[in-house]
């Protein structure tokens, strides 16, 4: 009898830790930045996202993630997006960046691509989420994380591993579609070069997820009193 509640245990601790549950690191399914004063010219196949606020053409980047190889039921309790830099010019010994989700939707409004926007027709005219200048249309993003750097310029294929800390959005955005975009700013206003590898580079952006161990933990204790008590009331 021992011997059975052991295996049964044993199987109940196997499905705890099922490979479904796991980390999950994607790298861009589409990436591409755009160009303030080139507003209707697509750059999605180049090998650099660009990010700059200064009075040289403001440049934003759209970054696209798709989790679909990820059980659509677990919730995501720790995200990180990996960036990595390509081109650094200027003195750029400073600069700062924020991180927004693309909301989850259909419309965007008039003009603007879909969540599934096309890597090599997105511009700054037809970018869900975007507006004038360096903002962002607050009714479609969220602010997710911020990332910078002080006190000496970071040499080409230097990683920055940013923490995305508003994981309801995050996990919003994902809901019913699988796909997750991030845009980036860049928040100073030096007029230097500050640029990350796209995913026609090496080092492509990478997004991991981390689910959420406690509810898998409880279902498998859960999992295990079920059937003690079972065990017991079978004596
Ligand atoms: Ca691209
Ligand atoms: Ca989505
Ligand atoms: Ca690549």
């Amino acid at each position: 009898m021992k011997k059975l509640m052991a295996i049964s245990m044993l199987v109940a601790m196997v499905a705890v830790t099922s490979p479904a549950f796991s980390d999950l690191t994607v790298t861009s399914e589409a990436d591409a930045f755009m160009y303030a004063s080139a507003a209707d010219t697509n750059y999605g196949t180049g090998t650099q996202l660009e990010m700059k606020n200064s009075g040289s053409p403001i440049r934003k980047s759209w970054i696209r993630f798709n989790i679909s190889t990820w059980d659509s039921g677990t919730a995501v309790t720790s995200a990180t997006l990996k960036l990595t830099t390509v081109y650094i010019s200027g003195t750029t010994s400073s600069a700062s960046f924020n991180v927004y989700a693309l909301n989850n939707g259909t419309d965007f409004g008039s003009g603007r691509l879909s969540e599934d926007w096309s890597e090599t027709g997105i511009t700054w005219n037809n970018a869900p989420g975007n507006a004038a200048a360096n903002g962002l249309d607050a009714s479609y993003t969220t602010h997710v994380g911020s990332f910078s750097w002080s006190g000496g310029e970071p040499a080409a294929g230097t990683e920055f591993s940013v923490t995305l800390s508003d994981l309801a959005a995050i996990n919003d955005s994902r809901n019913g579609d699988d796909i997750v975009t991030f845009i980036v700013l860049r928040t100073d206003t030096n007029n230097t070069n500050a640029f990350f590898a796209s995913r026609e580079n090496t080092n492509d952006p990478e997004l991991t997820l981390t689910p959420e161990p406690a509810t898998m933990t409880l279902l498998g204790l859960g999992g295990i009193g079920l059937l003690i008590r079972r065990r017991r009331r079978a004596q």
